[in-house]
């Protein structure tokens, strides 16, 4: 059973293509804490001990089965992460409180309540991948719109590339907190701007990758859109489809999503993208430029 439950934990830490943004790393790591209380409840159930002595084993067992799983992963050329133990532990050992709650010697109201204590214990263990997971989802349901910079997940998908990226708000008179964009401010780097990682990956069924965008502060730019899949994120060639200028007009700009994964050479297809990366290449430090309403057409 032992080997079962090893096996299960190594093969959830190699499962591919789960952590191409913060998001979805976040969920990687609440998994840890909810397959360790799992695998603390079996050992727990299966320890032929007293009640004191399966909860020691559980934890400790599930602990050092966290610890092979990272050494494994050293191994194996992925990074040990101390941090994955800690998650590890931490679901272990509120399983095993929920399950302690859970099996007290109470009677009436004091049952009900250790009883209910215990069901919010294994709450606490799925919380993270729920929260997490709603926001993956609430993306997704967006769709064609793939990032709308609304919502309390946006700044996770956001990265700054060689700027300073904030989020901002038109103020309204009626309402103070209006439509949310993203302000970049540019650098003079040949790369500055922004890495949006999408929650929609499946893009086959769209032509356009199209974007308000508009210069509130300095010259006009020239601007490459960038597409990448998993295995490309992070690489970045210049496509003559991914090439527009934004000006200071607010107006919307489109690139054709098949000839950019194209040109820069991927044999993909639009099925699997999980990073735009929008770069101003025209070196004007100190210029800002307006982002909004990504979406697919
Ligand atoms: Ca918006």
């Amino acid at each position: 059973m032992l080997v079962l439950l090893a096996g299960a934990v190594a093969a959830g830490h190699l499962l591919p293509g789960i952590d191409g943004s913060e998001l979805e790393r976040n969920i990687r790591n609440s998994l840890h804490v909810i397959g360790f209380a799992g695998t603390a409840w079996i050992i727990f159930e299966f320890a032929p001990f007293g009640r004191m002595g399966k909860a020691l084993t559980a934890i400790g067992g599930a602990v050092v089965l966290g610890v092979l799983a990272e050494q494994a992963q050293r191994l194996a050329g992925y990074s040990f992460s101390a941090a994955d133990i800690v998650r590890d532990a931490i679901g272990a050992a509120l399983m095993i409180a929920a399950r302690l709650l859970w099996i007290q010697a109470a009677t009436g109201i004091a049952r009900t309540i250790l009883r209910t204590l215990a069901v919010a214990t294994v709450a606490a263990v799925f919380a993270p991948f729920g929260f997490w997971s709603w926001g993956i989802l609430g993306e997704r349901l967006k769709a064609p719109i793939v990032m709308d910079f609304e919502g309390p997940y946006t700044a996770h998908y956001l990265s700054a590339t060689n700027s300073e990226v904030t989020l901002a708000a038109e103020t309204t008179i009626e309402n103070d907190a209006g439509n949310q964009y993203l302000k970049i401010m540019l650098s003079r780097a040949p790369r500055s701007g922004v890495l949006v990682a999408t929650a929609l990956y499946n893009w086959e069924d769209y032509e356009w990758l199209i974007f308000d965008a508009r210069i509130l502060q300095g010259a006009d730019s020239e601007v490459s859109v960038h597409l990448n899949d998993y295995n490309s994120i992070g690489h970045f060639v210049d496509t003559p489809a991914g090439m527009v200028t934004v000006t200071s007009a607010d107006r919307s700009y489109r690139v054709p999503v098949r000839d950019v994964i194209r040109q820069a050479g991927r044999s993909d297809d639009a099925g699997k993208i999980r990073q735009i990366a929008i770069f101003a290449r025209s070196r004007n430090r100190g210029a800002i430029m307006q982002i909004d309403n990504v979406r697919l057409e």
